[in-house]
């Protein structure tokens, strides 16, 4: 079996984030020797700092914290550029989703580079299942990659892709999952999904879409997506350093 990089993210998981932790370590670090454990938290002020700190001899972590938050996409960006194993699993540690189904992305990471968890069932209110369903069509057909849940935050990647990602400038703080499948594929890595469970948030609330922030994030996704698709361009389009170019 191939090591891993296993990465969570966390901020205000102080309800969750021990049992998050027991449970990725028991069902999958545990089972592939030579593999490391990665948190990345930051800004947390719910006491998920002193816990961590309890707890990382017993589950062997790597802790990376701030004291600032630094929000989701700056946060998983310096996660990533952390790991240092050939395959690196990422997941939201908020308790939603089921370390088991690790193993259906393992499975498949021989044939593909990226495997992205779809959430089949999902637990979310039905204003954010409209807005996912809304985003993965403007994906599916913008950008030709034909996700159910581009933006998942359970996912397994190669490193090679990781570092790929790493070296390109990123547009879609909100979205920033969607980006990376969308860049992946670009570049020609392949890119595919699995089916993955969701729990109901249980601890914490949820904050990802504030409803009084939500047209400005709509604006701003937008606008990356936008900026996405230029870029898109920009690499197809090739010059000849005398101003003349072909797509
Ligand atoms: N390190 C770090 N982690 C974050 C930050 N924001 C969110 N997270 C973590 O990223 C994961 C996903 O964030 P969530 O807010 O749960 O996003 P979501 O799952 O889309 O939405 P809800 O669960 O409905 O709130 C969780 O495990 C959070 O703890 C941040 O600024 N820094
Ligand atoms: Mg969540």
């Amino acid at each position: 079996m191939q090591p891993i990089s296993l990465i969570l993210l966390v901020h205000q998981e102080a309800g969750i984030i021990e049992r998050a932790v027991a449970d990725f370590h028991k069902k999958v670090i545990s089972k592939i020797p030579g593999s490391e454990f990665i948190v990345s938290e930051d800004g947390s002020t719910d006491g998920t700092k002193d816990i961590l700190l309890r707890i990382k001899e017993q589950y062997y972590l790597t802790l990376h914290m701030g004291d600032k938050r630094k929000g989701y996409t700056v946060a998983f960006k310096e996660a990533l550029a952390l790991a240092t194993k050939d395959i690196i699993f990422f997941s939201d540690s908020d308790g939603q989703h089921d370390p088991n189904d690790f193993w259906k992305m393992y499975d498949l990471i021989g044939d593909y580079d990226m495997v992205i968890g779809w959430k089949k069932t999902r637990h979310d209110g039905l204003a954010r299942l409209y807005l996912s369903k809304a985003f993965n069509a403007i994906i599916s057909f913008g950008f030709s990659v034909p996700l159910h849940d581009s933006n998942c935050g359970f996912r397994l990647m190669k490193k090679e892709v990781v570092d790929f990602l790493l070296s390109e400038n990123w547009h879609l703080r909100h979205c920033i999952g969607a980006e990376l499948a969308i860049r992946a594929h670009r570049r020609g890595f392949r890119v595919t999904e699995v089916e993955v469970s969701h729990e109901t948030r249980r601890f914490g609330t949820s904050r990802s879409l504030p409803v009084k922030k939500l047209p400005l994030i709509i604006v701003h996704i937008l606008s990356g997506l936008f900026k996405l698709k230029r870029d898109n361009k920009k690499s197809l389009t090739h010059t000849d350093g005398n101003g003349r170019f072909w797509v």
